[in-house]
């Protein structure tokens, strides 16, 4: 709901902006070649794909019970006793278990079996993440974003023998089969039914040094989770939206330098949103791959994941030591800081009105009632730090000579912000204090590591502060702490905070996660979320990152 309200806001706002005030922008800011030549080099980079194919063969019941996740669990798993070979007849509602979370495509074959079928055969393929979404009713739905991302499908056969695919992809661990028609007369049987699962990630990272079961489990559903959102981009969830985001990016890339290490792919998506720029030469925060490689066309802005692609940019220059690719994109991450200075006011501090007038969406973290000005002071400063030190690599610093002063400048602005009575940073007219506010704070190195330290500490001590709401913030939340040295609180937040979801039967980590909110959706509908989510798969970078706190 305040996804779409936002956008639809910030598309109104614009367009009445672009009648009035906003001259046509005369030029391209980055020619049409160069594009071209960017998008021939992710198109090089299309990494390659390996399939695994799976047989269900297990059936389970899925049960109600209140204290499961969402108020349902899957129980009593056997063999699907005689389901290739028998009548299919009188075993609509079956349910199989794949074993573990999967992404790819679903083909099945029907055939006859003692009888003729004088009518068609309707069948309808539910397939879940998780198993509320088997028990939920879909409609009438009331989800805020298309009904058309839940994964029931409806298939009629006319003719036997037939070997069918759904054409769509899909991103399951459970899969219910329902008879919705039959002939009265006819006998027939599912004789097969396979899963090809798909992922660009290849191998397994080394085995971890820590005895800790929780936190084992905690590190596996990481790479499953990372494992299944790699595919021909880092995608941001293999059920929902099936696509490249740049804030979804970052995290991924910082896991995969300590998994998979698919540098093809990285390489692939940083060229890829260069090449797909808006006009003015800024990043589109989500891009398409088909059929031919293409941005969503609304006017709107996602500023903060522009500036976090120069983070994307910088890491991977650091991890790899690819200067070619950074030198070829290091003019898009020049771009990406422009805009700055004309969202701060006098100051040097960020302007949410400046902001709104140009119609930027603020995200931080799904968190309705967050106030984002003190995270986006914290961004952009974060983002100028990155670009600084990604110039620097490159010997590029001449061209942005500006950028030490301007985080100085911001830096001092932030300050602004610091209430010394309470000694957090509060955010907006109302002075909110927030986890996200603290993090972002932190992150920009506004204040030093022991100072650091007290504010997050205070603000975690605050029963009233606004907490994340989603494992993207979480992220940060857990960097500001190992930054300041709160190593061993870090690693009991992951434990609590990601190991809540591992306790509550994840196979892969989620979209969003409220510990004390099962249903929380940012679409107003729980099934509609996505439970294999990119953002949230960075507890192994953290395990491995830094072994010392969270391998011993
Ligand atoms: C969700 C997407 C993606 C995220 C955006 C902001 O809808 O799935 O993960 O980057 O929101």
């Amino acid at each position: 709901q305040m996804y779409m309200k936002t956008i639809l806001k910030q598309i109104l706002a614009v367009s009445v902006l672009s009648m009035t005030t906003i001259p046509a922008i005369a030029q391209h800011y980055f020619s049409d070649a160069q594009k071209a030549e960017w998008l021939k080099k992710a198109q090089e980079n299309t990494p390659e794909l390996f399939y695994t194919t799976i047989k269900p063969e297990i059936q389970v019941d899925i049960v109600a019970d209140k204290q499961a996740f969402q108020g349902y669990k899957a129980v009593n798993p056997r063999k699907a006793e005689g389901l290739y070979s028998e009548s299919f007849k009188g075993k609509s509602g079956i349910v199989l278990d794949l074993g573990d979370h999967y992404t790819g495509y679903f083909t099945f074959r029907v055939e006859e079996f003692q009888s003729d079928s004088d009518a068609p055969i309707r069948l309808k393929f539910t397939f879940a993440e998780v198993p509320a979404e088997l028990r939920i009713p879909f409609d009438p739905y009331k989800g805020t974003i298309s009904r058309a991302w839940l994964q029931d499908e409806v298939v009629t056969i006319e003719q036997l023998p037939a070997t069918i695919k759904i054409p769509r992809r899909l991103s399951c661990r459970y899969l219910q089969i329902d008879i919705l028609g039959d002939s009265q007369y006819a006998q027939y049987r599912i004789s097969d039914m396979k899963f090809v699962a798909q992922t660009s990630a290849k191998g397994a990272p080394a085995a971890l040094a820590t005895s800790d079961k929780l936190l084992q489990d905690i590190d596996k559903v990481s790479q499953k989770t990372l494992r299944e959102c790699m595919q021909t981009v880092f995608e941001d969830g293999p059920k929902r939206d099936h696509r490249l985001w740049i804030g979804d990016l970052y995290l991924q890339m910082l896991a995969d330098n300590y998994t998979f290490q698919n540098r093809a792919l990285a390489k692939r998506c940083l060229y890829i949103l260069a090449g797909l720029c808006k006009d003015d030469g800024y990043l589109n925060h989500t891009i398409f791959e088909t059929p031919v490689p293409h941005p969503q066309v609304v006017p709107i802005l996602l500023y903060e994941y522009a500036l976090i692609y120069n983070a994307t940019l910088n890491d991977y220059l650091q991890e790899t030591h690819d200067t070619q690719t950074a030198l070829d994109l290091w003019p898009v991450a020049k771009r990406q800081i422009e805009k700055i200075p004309s969202l701060l006011d006098k100051d040097g501090l960020f302007d949410p009105e400046k902001a709104n007038k140009q119609g930027l969406w603020q995200l931080v973290d799904w968190q309705e009632s967050l106030d984002r000005q003190a995270s986006e002071q914290g961004i952009y400063i974060f983002a100028l730090e990155q670009t600084y030190q990604l110039a620097k690599t490159l010997g590029k610093e001449k061209e942005v000579a500006h950028v030490p002063a301007l985080i100085k400048q911001m830096k001092k602005g932030a300050m602004k912000l610091y209430d010394k009575q309470k000694g957090v940073f509060v955010s907006g007219k109302d002075r909110q204090v927030s986890y996200a506010s603290q993090t972002w704070m932190v992150l920009a190195k506004v204040v030093g590591k022991e100072q650091g330290r007290e504010i997050l500490s205070r603000v975690f001590a605050d029963s009233k502060a606004v907490k994340p709401g989603s494992p993207y913030l979480y992220h940060y939340v857990i960097q500001a702490m190992v930054d300041t040295g709160m190593g061993q609180e870090a690693k009991e937040a992951v434990k609590n905070y990601w190991g809540g979801m591992v306790q509550k039967g994840a196979d892969t980590f989620w979209e969003v996660y409220d510990p004390d909110n099962d249903f929380i959706s940012p679409y107003q509908f729980a099934p509609i979320n996505s439970y294999c989510h990119a953002w949230s798969c960075t507890p192994i970078y953290f395990i491995r990152k830094y072994p010392e706190i969270f391998q011993k």
